[in-house]
Parts: structure tokens; C-alpha cells; sequence
């Protein structure tokens, strides 16, 4: 199975309820590393910027607010099929349809408000990395 890199994020909900230790923990005790990592608080237009592929849906606008309503805690995670497995750990985007054990499961307060991000494809993966981070910030 091939080292992957994926991009993952700590959404306001969870920074505000400090659960970024808690969260990050989750991720590396599933055998991921956390190669960068930075606390932002992004503006509106750069969520409106990183969501740009949901701008037609009707939670567009409630997303980019909650988005940056607070700080998030942006990560590039690497490790063997971390996309899936980062996608495994968060559970389901709505915390009711999430199974038991997973970040969304312990944590989400929504399905907007619903603490982490995670990159669905190796495509998505890597412009969500360039997004927030350069080249020199992934330390792995
Ligand atoms: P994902 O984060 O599980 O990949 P997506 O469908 O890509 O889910 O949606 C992106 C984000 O948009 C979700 O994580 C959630 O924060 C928000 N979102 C999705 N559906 C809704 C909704 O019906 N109402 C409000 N926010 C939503």
C-alpha cells in the first residue's frame, strides 16, 4: 500500500471546545502523522475560496460563516491509504448517520457544525494541501 498525504482540518466547533489534542490523538492513534499543522483563522473569502466547490449548494453560505467564525487548526496527515483512513476515523458528515467511535460520532454538534474536514480523493487531497500550506511547511 502506497504512503499517502491527505489534508485535514479542525473545524470551529472543535477549537472552541479544545478538542484539538483530543482529535489530533484519534488520527495518530490510527497510525497517521500529523506532517504540518497551523492554527488559522480564515477569513470569509477564503472559505468562500476553499468550499468553492459547494458554492451551489443551498448550506453554502452558513458553511462559509461557521467556517470562519473561529480558529481551525489546518493539518497535512501522511501515511499508508490516509485518505480513507482519515475519512474512516472522521465518520459520516451528519454526526446521527456517523458510526460509533468515530470523531463526528464523539464530537460533531451538526451536520454543519460537525468539528473535522477531510479530503475524499488523492486529487482534492492535493490542491486542499497547496491551499494552506507550501511546499517548505511539509515536514514528513
Ligand atoms: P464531508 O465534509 O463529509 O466531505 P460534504 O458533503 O463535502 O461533507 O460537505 C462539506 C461540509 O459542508 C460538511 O462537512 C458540513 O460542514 C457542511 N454541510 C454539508 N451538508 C450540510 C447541510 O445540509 N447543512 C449545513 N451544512 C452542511
Amino acid at each position: 500500500m502506497a504512503i499517502e498525504r491527505t489534508f485535514s482540518m479542525i473545524k470551529p466547533d472543535a477549537t472552541a471546545r479544545n478538542l484539538t489534542g483530543a482529535i489530533t490523538k484519534m488520527l495518530e492513534d490510527a497510525g497517521l502523522r500529523v506532517i504540518a499543522s497551523k492554527r488559522v483563522w480564515m477569513s470569509r473569502r477564503q472559505a468562500e475560496g476553499f468550499y468553492a466547490v459547494h458554492k451551489d449548494r443551498p448550506f453554502f453560505d452558513e458553511l462559509c460563516e461557521f467556517m470562519s467564525s473561529g480558529p481551525t487548526v489546518v493539518q497535512v496527515l501522511e501515511g499508508e491509504n490516509a485518505i480513507a483512513k482519515n475519512r474512516e476515523i472522521m465518520g459520516a458528515t451528519n454526526p446521527a448517520d456517523a458510526a460509533e467511535g468515530t470523531i463526528r460520532k464523539l464530537y460533531a454538534k451538526s451536520i454543519g457544525e460537525n468539528s473535522v474536514h477531510g479530503s475524499d480523493a488523492p486529487e482534492t487531497a492535493e490542491q486542499e494541501i497547496r491551499y494552506w500550506f507550501s511546499e517548505v511547511e511539509l515536514v514528513g
